[in-house]
């Protein structure tokens, strides 16, 4: 996609957004993902602060959907959203980041982890030896997790990136993330048993209420498209999971 709003964003969001698209790109099968009539491209303003949201959607055969959105709030705000969301019949854990910033100045979220939503909420032995083998750079600013956020990984990493180093330091470490993600689940066999994959819906649906929970994406929506939009972009859009 050669976006226009990517183009106009805080320059971590758009060299991650360059980035995702790439490591899926070159990794895996992408086929098209109908994305909710009206919901691709949205403009909002309702208390005078225009909100632009960019989705950008595909499928494969391991992903139900993999999810890059772009966000601007007024003139000064700037949001980069990104799930992929494995197909229940493979026993993947869902990668997931948000990165959040003012234009031209400083970011102060960027996280990303491989959350996993197996019953044993554990990472599966393949991930969490490629991921401890990764070089795990210190961050001057690490962020603590808010209440709602037991979904996460002992690999999540969540910092307010300090200066040009440390936006690169994350967005390496993102690229090592996806690629290994995507890597192993090119080679994943489907689930066969019935109960290991209603076990994997049961994880994505925790994973998904969980994220539902997250007061300050609510509450940049709300104040641009209200609150009946809103709860429909975060359970359909954003964090939607199909039910047994
Ligand atoms: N998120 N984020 O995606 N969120 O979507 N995000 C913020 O500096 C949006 C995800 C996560 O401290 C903040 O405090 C909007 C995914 C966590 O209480 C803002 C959209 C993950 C926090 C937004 C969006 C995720 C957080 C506050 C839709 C993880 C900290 C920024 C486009 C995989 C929450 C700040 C806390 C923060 C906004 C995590 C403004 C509008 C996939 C943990």
């Amino acid at each position: 996609m050669s976006s226009s709003l990517r183009n106009r964003q805080h320059s971590l969001i758009r060299q991650l957004a360059d980035c995702i698209e790439m490591v899926w790109q070159e990794n895996l099968e992408l086929s098209p993902y109908i994305v909710p009539q009206g919901l691709g491209y949205i403009e909002g303003h309702l208390e005078g602060e225009k909100l632009i949201i960019e989705n950008l959607c595909y499928q494969t055969p391991q992903f139900r959907k993999l999810h890059l959105e772009l966000a601007q709030v007024g003139t000064g705000l700037d949001i980069l959203h990104c799930v992929m969301f494995p197909n229940p019949e493979y026993a993947l854990p869902i990668f997931g980041a948000d990165i959040v910033g003012g234009r031209g100045g400083a970011i102060s979220a960027a996280i990303a982890d491989l959350s996993p939503v197996n019953a044993a909420r554990s990472l599966p032995v393949k991930y969490s030896q490629a991921l401890s083998s990764l070089p795990n750079p210190e961050f001057a600013q690490p962020r603590a997790l808010p209440e709602w956020a037991d979904i996460f990984s002992e690999f999540c990493f969540f910092v307010r990136p300090m200066g040009e180093q440390e936006e690169q330091a994350f967005l390496n470490r993102v690229r090592d993330f996806l690629t290994i993600h995507c890597q192993i689940a090119k080679a994943e066999a489907a689930l066969t048993s019935d109960l290991e994959i209603a076990e994997a819906i049961a994880g994505q649906q925790y994973y998904c209420e969980k994220q539902q929970q997250n007061d300050k994406t609510r509450r940049i929506l709300e104040k641009s498209f209200g609150t009946e939009w809103t709860d429909r972009y975060m359970t359909t859009m954003l964090f939607d999971f199909v039910s047994c």
